[in-house]
């Protein structure tokens, strides 16, 4: 395949959400970049999905000449750290939530579940577009005992009703890490809501790449994703990410260790 086919298969794949999660999504906008280094290809990229600082700021690395081996290098390295940490946080016999797909999440996971510890993980289907199903095939082929839950069972599943074990974490990936509270998939908000009701412990765990002072878009997906060919005179709002607060937030995790959100803010401000 040409680097222009090449480049139209990275893009579309990282549109369509074949390519998901802020961390698959800013490397392969890396790859997708080098490609063809140039303003209008970051342009481009950046385009697809607009609540990625990540991406953002590895295209600015890459953008200032820096090799893409040494940025990608900058991912492994950050989970590394982050796997210890979240290894610490999680007791024996733990039940752990999670939403969506992270890959932050969903590695450590996998590196406590190999070093030994015991627990299982609930975890929500996403809907419209189901990335909960990849989280609990990604967990389970690991060894985990997985829950799926319907978005819908949230509250359920969050306050051991009707048969739910107690939660006793949560952890949520990032897409943005921002000076007052977090961007991550919608559903996120309500899941921090309840987890301080609950008094149940509430972590992100991310990349600090995925940090910025910048204003950052909520982006608005296509409609077709909630409800193909639905009737016309119905109205549809499909928004992919909300912001939650730093209030709901007990620590993050990255690879600067476990952190009080504002201590975190303030190390990489
Ligand atoms: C994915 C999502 C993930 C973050 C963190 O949304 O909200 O929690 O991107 O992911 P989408 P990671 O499926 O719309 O991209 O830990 O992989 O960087």
């Amino acid at each position: 395949m040409d680097k222009k086919k090449r480049f139209s298969q990275i893009a579309r794949d990282i549109k369509n959400i074949k390519i998901q999660g802020a961390t698959n999504v800013a490397k392969a906008a890396l790859r997708a970049y080098y490609l063809n280094p140039a303003k209008k290809t970051k342009t481009k990229l950046l385009s697809l999905r607009p609540t990625e600082p990540m991406m953002e700021n590895v295209l600015d690395l890459a953008e200032s000449g820096i090799a893409k081996e040494e940025i990608l290098r900058h991912f492994d390295e950050a989970q590394e750290k982050i796997n210890p940490c979240v290894f610490k946080l999680i007791k024996n016999k733990s039940v752990i939530f999670t939403h969506c797909h992270s890959t932050n999440v969903a590695r450590a996971l996998i590196y406590a579940k190999k070093k030994g510890k015991k627990f299982e993980v609930y975890n929500t289907e996403t809907r419209p577009l189901f990335q909960g199903r990849k989280t609990a095939k990604e967990l389970r082929k690991a060894g985990i005992k997985v829950t799926l839950f319907a978005d819908s069972s949230i509250g359920v599943a969050l306050s051991k009703e009707q048969g739910t074990k107690k939660v006793n974490l949560v952890f949520l990936g990032a897409d943005a890490l921002l000076k007052k509270g977090v961007i991550n998939k919608v559903g996120s908000e309500i899941i921090a809501r309840l987890s301080k009701q609950e008094k149940i412990s509430f972590y992100i765990v991310a990349d600090s790449w995925k940090f910025t002072k910048e204003k950052v878009p909520l982006e608005q997906r296509s409609l077709n994703e909630v409800w193909d060919n639905a009737p016309k005179n119905i109205k549809i709002k499909n928004p992919a990410f909300e912001f939650i607060p730093k209030k709901y937030i007990t620590g993050i995790i990255t690879e600067h260790g476990i952190m009080k959100y504002d201590q975190f803010v303030k190390k990489v401000s």
